[in-house]
This record gives C-alpha cells, sequence and structure tokens, in this order.
C-alpha cells in the first residue's frame, strides 16, 4: 500500500527537497490549515452549535455578516497572530489591516483572506469556504507594516489557496510550482494528498456566471454567453452547460476538477464598481491557483495577476477557467 502523504509531509518535502519554500513559509501554511480545519468543523456543527444566520452587523464592503463570517475571521486572527511569521493580516471582514500585536514576534509575511466565502450559502447548507493569500512585504520596506505593504500585484504572491468546506473538506493550494488538493482525514484530523498535478482542460463545454444580471452586462460578455447559450445551432457549434453555486470557491473547484469558466463581469447595477470579487483576497489566490493548472485569468482586459491594487478591498470584474474559452472572452473584449 502506498502511504498517504499528509500536508505536513507535503510542506516538508517542498522546502527540503525541492528547495521551493522557506521553513517560515512552510510552519505559516500548517497554521493556516489549521484554522481551516476548526472552521471546518464549526461549519459541520451548523445549527446545532448556534453558528447559523447573521449576525445583525455589515462589514466595510456593506454586507450583511453572518455569524460564521465572524467566527472564522476570528479563528484565523487567532491561529496566525502568535507564530512569528506573519507581520499582518487583512480580510474581508476587516476594514483595515491586522498587524501582529507587539507581544508577538513580527515575521516577514502578510496574509490575506475571505474567512467564510459565499456566504450566501451558509444557512442553505451549500459548499463555502475559505480563500488565503500569501505576500511577503517588499525588501526594502523598512521597520512597521502599513497597508501600503499589502498592495503588490498577485503575480507577487507566495503562496495561494482555497478549503472548500462541502460533501468533503478539500485544501487547495499552490507555492507557485503546480496545484496539488488535500482532502481532509476527520479521524486523523490531517490534510491528506489526493491530487498533486491539478490540470484544467484548455476547452469546455460548461460555463458559471449568475445568469439574472445578464441585463446588466456589457457588450462582450453578453455576446459570449448568448454564443454559449445559442449551442449546437449558434456559432460556437456545441451545446454548453450551465453551473452556478454562487460561492466561487465551488465554483472554482469544480473547474480545477473538471473544467470550465466563471464569469463575474462588470454590470451596470453598480457602474462605479469594477466587479463585485474583491481583487486581493478573492480574484489573485483563486487566479494564480487557475494559472497553475493550465488555466487562464483576465478582468477582460488585463491579466488579473497583473493588476496593481490601489486599495485593500478593490474590486475587480473576473473572467477565468478553462484556457481557450477565457481568451474566446478576453479577445471579444478586444474587438
Ligand atoms: P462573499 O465573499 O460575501 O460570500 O461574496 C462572494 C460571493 C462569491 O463566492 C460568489 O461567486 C458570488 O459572491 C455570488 O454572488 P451572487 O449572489 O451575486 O450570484
Ligand atoms: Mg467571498
Amino acid at each position: 500500500m502506498t502511504p498517504k502523504i499528509s500536508l505536513t509531509r507535503y510542506l516538508v518535502e517542498k522546502q527540503r527537497v525541492a528547495d521551493r519554500i522557506p521553513s517560515d513559509l512552510r510552519l505559516l501554511l500548517e497554521v493556516v490549515a489549521r484554522a481551516c480545519k476548526r472552521i471546518s468543523h464549526d461549519v459541520n456543527e451548523g445549527a446545532l452549535g448556534g453558528v447559523l444566520g447573521t449576525a445583525g452587523t455589515d462589514n466595510v464592503q456593506g454586507e450583511v455578516q453572518k455569524k460564521l463570517d465572524i467566527i472564522a475571521n476570528e479563528v484565523l486572527i487567532e491561529a496566525n497572530e502568535w507564530g512569528g511569521h506573519l507581520a499582518a493580516m487583512a480580510s474581508e471582514e476587516m476594514e483595515g489591516i491586522h498587524v501582529v500585536p507587539n507581544r508577538y514576534p513580527q515575521g516577514e509575511y502578510l496574509l490575506l483572506f475571505d474567512p467564510l466565502d459565499g456566504s450566501s450559502n451558509i444557512d442553505v447548507n451549500v459548499s463555502i469556504g475559505t480563500i488565503f493569500s500569501v505576500l511577503k512585504k517588499a525588501e526594502g520596506s523598512g521597520a512597521g507594516v502599513s497597508e501600503s505593504d499589502f498592495l503588490q500585484a498577485g503575480s507577487k504572491q507566495v503562496a495561494a489557496g482555497y478549503c472548500v468546506y462541502g460533501p468533503q473538506t478539500t485544501l487547495v493550494l499552490t507555492v507557485g510550482d503546480g496545484v496539488a488538493m488535500f482532502t481532509l482525514d476527520r479521524e486523523q484530523g490531517s490534510f491528506v494528498l489526493t491530487d498533486e498535478d491539478v490540470r484544467i482542460p484548455e476547452d469546455t463545454k460548461e460555463f458559471a456566471v449568475n445568469m439574472s444580471n445578464m441585463r446588466h452586462w456589457d457588450a462582450p460578455v453578453k455576446r459570449y454567453i448568448d454564443e454559449c447559450l445559442a449551442g449546437k445551432d449558434g456559432p460556437r457549434g456545441k451545446d454548453f452547460n450551465m453551473r452556478w453555486v454562487a460561492s466561487m470557491v465551488a465554483d472554482v473547484h469544480r473547474i480545477l476538477t473538471r473544467g470550465g469558466i466563471f464569469l463575474y463581469p462588470w454590470d451596470k447595477r453598480e457602474p462605479d464598481k469594477p466587479g463585485k470579487l474583491r481583487l486581493m483576497y478573492e480574484a489573485n489566490p483563486m487566479s494564480w491557483l487557475v494559472e497553475q493548472a493550465g488555466g487562464a485569468a483576465t478582468n477582460g482586459k488585463q491579466r488579473i495577476l497583473d493588476i496593481q491594487p490601489k486599495k485593500l478591498h478593490e474590486r475587480v470584474a473576473v473572467m477565468l477557467g478553462s484556457k481557450n474559452e477565457v481568451e474566446r472572452v478576453r479577445s471579444y473584449h478586444a474587438a
């Protein structure tokens, strides 16, 4: 029987054999994974743990916070602030950055997360997840840490991933040499490597988009989806299938597993916002994972990972997944 490879062993080998990650980053990723296990436990408890429903507060984006949004945020902060690897953290649920308190040693990494993505699905028992992105303080940026240290393009990420809490709890990770998936073994309490070479097929017949917004889209996105909907008789000459979980983690997980394209484009409901999703802790980590698996990610005009963020909670239009479909929708924006 081939031995099971735990996340710990995988990371140790990445550090020791492949010399791919420094030990501080390895330890940081272990802590993030431990926090995800805890969140997975709380999610599983559901109504029994009293964790469902709204918290009665709004976050910085003006969205109603669910109890689990706040719990997951606290779990991640508490798990990560004392380890000595981080300088600061940023989250969808916090307006400013959370600097590691003085009583703990400060490291050089910066951690960003959406503690519980897909909040609208919590109470209806549909897959949700945690998305995270790790950056490093730029060299020569001096002592202390401020929001400007976080404003780095996605191409500067040193690790990124998500944990999806669905029928299985699966952690998906990249440190820049491909994408690996780990399934939580609840009896052992550890994440076990279950896929080491995740690849997204270049072509697909499946798209994911919230169709109820169609009338608000701009012409290139409308054209792309119209052509998919026209099926065999249309210009694409093939029928397409549609899926929309409304949890980005679950939709991206499907794309990493069997291909597809995911779109959350700009729409004219809020014309001043480039999109709904957030660049730094949703689009960037997902775009890097998708690229590392052979896919592509664009905002229609630019590779997402090349966007220079101007603020922490910046939003962005997102089109990612199977390479040839993303290229097609990008070319419609250029036409
Ligand atoms: P959240 O981070 O507040 O949960 O919002 C992000 C989510 C994504 O997971 C998902 O793709 C999208 O919002 C769904 O939006 P909509 O309800 O407009 O379809
Ligand atoms: Mg989210």
